[in-house]
Parts: structure tokens; sequence; C-alpha cells
């Protein structure tokens, strides 16, 4: 049988190929995203337990165009993904060392343990620890597929953004998909905390930073899709991991980025940051064990 020799419909030497669209690289990342409808709602909060320090109060009237946001934050199974197709490196792993919490690094040998943060000293500098070793040498993701990816950078979330096809949401957008419909509650799930005295996020229970009882299920992450979404489908905006948005800390030299969400070791007794409408920031190069991200894009 003959067979067709012809290769017209081979690219002509020296012709780069296309680069796939936006959607196309989302797909190949195997990303879904949810589509929130634009809307005006009031920002931060005038809530008494708001901070006005971190600019959290007082409230504004802000308004966002339709956009789209992944439903829960980039979890090590889609990172992995990504590292795999592209060989990229972390700023962790060019540093050499990331942030680790100390309970999480208690089995590490001394001679690994580079320091602690400035004011924070549960916060352990670790060499060796990254994404894919987030207790540094000798830790791994079993088990931890489908959680949150942490020790990423804003550097290194924006080049997970470029390869599929997404962007980091604004903070005034990650605070309207965060919020679910709802106005000015507390909690991307209403005013009250543990409505029926069920958990609804992974934050810290116990004495911080000493020992957490874990009554929420965790002690460090939980998967990606713990407990139940918001109203516009998002697990886990509030506690888990800070996620960093794309948006700059006010009156800073250095590039500081707005994170949003709280963590696994928010306790009112320190930090009370897993508000919806609560604020901080990091700054771009940092990476710690409760940082990760969530992507999101433009509507069509
Ligand atoms: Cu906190």
């Amino acid at each position: 049988m003959p067979i067709n020799l012809s290769r017209r419909s081979a690219p002509p030497a020296g012709e780069s190929t296309q680069t796939p669209d936006a959607a196309t690289l989302r797909q190949r990342a195997g990303l879904e995203l949810l589509e929130i409808p634009s809307g005006e709602f009031r920002c931060g909060s005038d809530s008494p337990l708001a901070s006005d320090e971190d600019g959290e109060r007082p409230s504004r009237q802000a308004y966002v165009e339709a956009f789209r946001i992944a439903s829960t934050s980039v979890t090590n199974a889609q990172f992995r993904r990504f590292i795999e197709a592209t060989g990229y490196r972390t700023e962790a792993e060019e540093f050499g060392w990331s942030f680790v919490f100390h309970l999480f690094a208690e089995g590490l040998d001394d001679s690994l343990i580079k320091g602690t943060a400035a004011g924070t000293p549960w916060w352990l500098g670790v060499e060796g620890a990254y994404w894919a070793a987030p207790e540094g040498p000798g830790s791994h993701l079993r088990d931890r597929e489908d959680h949150p990816v942490v020790h990423v950078s804003y550097a290194d979330a924006l080049a997970y953004c470029r390869w599929s096809g997404t962007r980091l949401p604004t903070e005034t957008e990650w605070e309207f998909a965060a919020r679910g419909g709802l106005e000015g509650a507390l909690y991307p799930w209403g005013d009250e905390f543990t409505p029926g005295g069920e958990h609804r996020c992974n934050i810290w229970q116990g004495e911080f930073p000493s020992s957490n009882t874990a009554e929420d299920g965790y002690v460090g992450t939980a998967p990606v899709r713990a407990y139940q979404p918001n109203g516009y489908g998002l697990f886990n905006p509030c506690g888990n991991v800070w996620e960093w948005t794309a948006t700059s800390w006010e009156s800073s030299t250095v590039d500081l980025r707005v994170i949003r969400g709280g963590s696994y070791l928010c306790h009112d007794s320190y930090c009370s940051r897993y508000r919806v409408s609560a604020r901080t920031c990091n700054t771009a190069d940092s990476s710690t064990g409760n940082t990760g991200f969530r992507v999101a894009a433009d509507a069509d």
C-alpha cells in the first residue's frame, strides 16, 4: 500500500510553531477554572475584629469585571506536572533553603537549621526544604498529592501561571471570589466560625506555637478540597495556606505582595487573619511551608 510521503503539513524550516492559546495551556495543565460574574461589593471590613493597621478596615466599595478563578489552590500534583514539563527550579531550590514551621523540623539534624526568622522564632530556615521536600531532606509528598503546593515564592507562582495560561488574581478579585456572593460576612460561609460546631477551615487549635490539637482535622496542610466550598465553588480560600495575589503592598520600596486567606497556623492569640477580608504581605522572594497560590484568568 502506498504511503504518503508529503511533508506539506510540516512547518517550514526556521518557522517557529504557534504558541498555544491560554485555554489550550490550561487544558494541558489540567486546570478547570470557575467563572465568577462581574459585580460590586464591599471590600475589606468594618467589623471590630478587622485590622486598621493592615488596611483591612475601613471597607470600601469595589467593582470587579467577570473573571475566572481556580476552585482550589494549586496542588502538589499540579505543580509537579509543571516542573516535569519545564525543568523549572523554584527560588527555594536556588537559595538552597526555605522556612519550615519548628514542629515540623524536630527530627532534623541541627546542621540543617540556618536560623530563625526575626520576630517569629517558630519559623526555621531549613536547608534543603522546598516544594517536594516540605520539611527538609528526607521529607516527601507521599499522601499529600492533593495538598496545596507550598515553599513557592511569588516568582515561582508567576512561572507556573505563564506555563498554565493563567495569572494570579488581584487582591480585590480574590476577596470577591472568596466571599462567594455573601455580603459583608466574616468568613466565606457566613459569620459564625463553627456553625453547628462544625469546622469549616484549617487553622490552629490549642496553644500557639507549641501544641496543635488539630480539632479541625489537620496539624499542617489539608487536602485542597477538605471542608465545604463557598457559594462560588471555592474550596479553602481561608485557612490551610496563604495565597499570593498579584497586588503590591502599599508604601514599600522592596517588592512586597499581598497574600490572602491565612493558614493552618492562624490562631487568635497571634494572628487572626483567617477572616475573608484580612490581608498581609510577604517579600516576593520569600517561601514558607504555609504559603501557596490559586490561579485566575480573564473571562473570554
Ligand atoms: Cu494568620
